[in-house]
């Protein structure tokens, strides 16, 4: 099959300060060759520093990536190619600004705005109240950014996921509802006006529970594959298997088919 010649559809991955976009963007390409998809992730040349670097920290130290600061924030990168189709899309993320960095806030909001899907991610490890705070905060910053809404709902597709997953879950069948009825398993443990504040703002929205890190699941119980080393550093279990990585990119690719 040819190459698609159209401009790659793109995606933006946006979330709050530690709600884990940076784990989630580099597990989804060092993980890439494990996943059962028709789409395969490629490097751009905006992204090669960025896995040389997740590759050293995560894969070889088995370290989480260190908060990304804003002084040097990195625009990553990545291209999905249908393995069939040859049709492809970007997916780029775009770290939080703070207020003051006005001329990062101006670019960030530009970058919502021309995105075809979104894909946020919230952390549900947080304060009840802060969680609320951040997803509403999080919604009518991305509504706000996309010119011409008119009060109308932003049309676009929204994988809204809740990060750290491995966290929330307590037994094999909670592993097996997450992996089977990924939006079951989110509105079971979410805040009822989880799915209203969505609905007010987005036409086509799906819930996914993700983990970047995962869990070992046993017949009879799971085991946490993250752990404190001596100096109580974070550390990765080598054989650790995302949970739910690509699972949402997928989903927005298939909301974006007709633009493929
Ligand atoms: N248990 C668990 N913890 C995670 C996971 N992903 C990230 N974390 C934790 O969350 C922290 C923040 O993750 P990052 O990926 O740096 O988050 P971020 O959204 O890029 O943060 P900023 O760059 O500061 O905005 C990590 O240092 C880990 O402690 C995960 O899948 N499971
Ligand atoms: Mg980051």
């Amino acid at each position: 099959m040819p190459e698609s010649a159209a401009k790659p559809v793109d995606i933006v991955l946006w979330g709050p300060t530690m709600a884990g976009k940076t784990m989630m963007l580099a597990r989804l390409y060092l993980q890439s060759v494990e996943f059962e998809s028709q789409w395969e992730i490629l490097p751009t040349e905006e992204s090669s520093q960025f896995i040389a670097d997740m590759r050293n920290a995560i894969s070889r130290d088995n370290l989480f990536p260190e908060p990304t600061s804003l002084a040097h924030s990195e625009q990553v990168a990545y291209l999905f190619r249908n393995r069939q189709s040859g049709a492809a899309a970007t997916l780029s993320i775009v770290d939080r600004a703070g207020v003051h960095y006005q001329d990062l806030e101006e670019q960030t909001r530009q970058h919502l705005a021309q995105a075809d899907g979104l894909l946020l991610l919230f952390d549900p490890s947080r304060e009840k109240e802060t969680l609320k705070r951040e997803v509403q905060n999080t919604l009518e910053h991305v509504y706000v950014s996309k010119a011409g809404n008119c009060g109308a709902k932003d049309e676009r597709p929204y994988a809204v996921c809740l990060s750290k997953a491995d966290i929330l879950l307590k037994s094999p069948a909670d592993h097996d509802l997450a992996c089977r009825s990924p939006h079951q398993f989110v509105i079971q443990r979410m805040e009822a006006d989880l799915v209203g504040w969505l609905e007010r703002f987005c036409k086509n929205f799906q819930l996914f529970p993700v983990s970047s890190v995962g869990v070992r699941v046993g017949r009879d119980d799971l085991e946490p594959v993250v752990f404190f080393d001596e100096k109580l550093t974070q550390r990765l279990a080598p054989d650790a298997r995302p949970l739910n990585l690509i699972e949402p990119f997928t989903w927005l690719l298939a909301q974006l088919e007709d633009r493929l």
